[in-house]
């Protein structure tokens, strides 16, 4: 299925009275509103391949239905949602989830629906039907070289698949860490855990970026071998310039204040990437902005104050991607949602005035530092991130136009109900 211009544009007549008038109300307040609105049109968000299927926790999975079945559908799919908002122009692959047979024809194919790849993410934390070693007890800081080994030659395969689509990243999630006080040396599994990124990081392209992810707990519940931002960035800093940080919003510890974790990083040029998704408790990859709104504008704060300090481009400066897991919406719909919430925070961020901040600072002006972030927080930029969409030709509302246009019934009559996405 695929959404054409006359399909969209037949949407947006019904809604575009209603959305100038709200358009002028607020961009009337605003000063450099075109500079703006161009920012928000060249932000675009990743979407992970993994998440076009219902993910399902570990106590079961209710399958959706119609869901894509194979990369060339996944595609398809984020293909859809790029149509619909115009802001979702790439993919994130994981792989061996989305091997492509044959990466060329993969490529035309997201082109044809003006998608790019983003990061492509290796996988060490499961074990492959016939794989030799097992990831039981762990990967690249495995005790046995062999295991090591192992999972450095599939890092090495991931970064082959993605130059021949064209993606520039590779993000090293993994899930090594241990359970029980004793089972591991935590210095030796660290030290493993860097010689086998050294290795990895040898066969990275000079114009490529490592990304390296870090989760405090989950599926170890006593140890993690990269477990927070010290750890990822210690490693980041220790393998040369090409390694980053990767940040991804559900994986710190209760409370953390992740907003000053990205302003340090960024300030060491360490930052490389974004998993956006929401979370009550920990790694609960609940739709983005739906939980903590004003969490995420922060972020975004901290983001734009420290990318134009050191002169870094917005849109292609970082990796912006979204980590999330859908067991209750449509998958589709919790993704437009997302990116929405996402473009929400960056477009408050843009309204922070950032000189009156500054002197509040100095002033050590509380209450009217409070204001500034409050102020910006508290508009309503809706009509805005709208506006970007409506002149970049996409939908004025895409969730309405999902269901106008029953787009997932659509994908059920081409697909059957009984398609599975590969994942998790
Ligand atoms: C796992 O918790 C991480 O967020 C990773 O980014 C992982 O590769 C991804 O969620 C797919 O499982
Ligand atoms: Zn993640
Ligand atoms: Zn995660
Ligand atoms: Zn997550």
């Amino acid at each position: 299925m695929k959404l054409d211009n006359q399909t969209i544009e037949q949407h947006n007549r019904q809604f575009v009275e209603k959305h100038q008038r709200a358009f002028s109300y607020t961009a009337e307040n605003i000063a450099n509103v075109e500079e703006l609105l161009d920012k928000l049109q060249q932000f675009q968000i990743a979407i992970p391949s993994w998440a076009l299927g219902t993910g399902g926790t570990r106590f079961g999975r209710f399958s959706g239905k119609g869901e894509p079945g194979t990369l060339e559908q996944k595609i398809e799919d984020v293909g859809l949602l790029h149509a619909l908002n115009r802001s979702s122009g790439a993919i994130s692959l994981h792989i061996p989830w989305d091997i492509p047979d044959d990466a060329e024809k993969i490529k035309e194919l997201a082109a044809s629906h003006g998608l790019g790849f983003d990061a492509v993410n290796s996988n060490t934390f499961q074990d492959q039907p016939g794989q030799e070693h097992s990831y039981k007890f762990g990967s690249l800081h495995h005790v046995d070289p062999k295991v090591r080994k192992q999972a450095v030659d599939h890092n090495i395969d991931v970064i082959k698949h993605g130059i021949a689509l064209g993606s520039k990243a590779l993000t090293v999630w993994l899930a090594d860490g241990s359970s029980f006080p004793g089972q591991l040396n935590f210095r030796e599994a660290f030290q493993n855990t860097l010689e086998s990124l050294k290795e990895i990081y040898n066969h990275l392209p000079d114009d490529w970026k490592m990304f390296v992810e870090y989760k405090a707990f989950e599926p170890n519940f006593y140890s993690t071998t990269i477990a927070d931002w010290g750890q990822s960035l210690l490693l980041a800093s220790k393998l040369g310039d090409k390694a980053y940080t990767l940040v991804d919003l559900g994986h710190h510890l209760p409370n953390a204040n992740i907003e000053q974790i990205v302003s340090l990083l960024l300030m060491e040029g360490k930052l490389g990437g974004f998993h956006f998704n929401d979370s009550k408790y920990a790694d609960d990859d609940l739709t983005a902005g739906s939980i903590k709104p004003y969490q995420l504008f922060l972020i975004f704060s901290e983001l734009v104050e420290g990318m134009d300090v050191r002169g870094i481009e917005h849109a292609t400066g970082l990796g912006w991607m979204i980590d999330a897991s859908h067991n209750l919406k449509d998958p589709l719909v919790d993704l437009l949602q997302s990116v929405e919430a996402i473009k929400i925070a960056y477009a408050q961020a843009l309204l922070v005035d950032r000189k009156a901040l500054k002197e509040a600072q100095q002033q050590n002006n509380i209450v009217r530092a409070q204001e500034i972030l409050q102020d910006a927080f508290r508009t309503d930029v809706r009509p805005l991130v709208a506006e970007a969409r409506l002149r970049q030709g996409a939908a004025i509302n895409p969730v309405a136009l999902f269901r106008e246009l029953d787009i997932r019934n659509k994908l059920i009559e081409e697909r059957g109900s009984n398609t599975v996405a590969t994942g998790l």
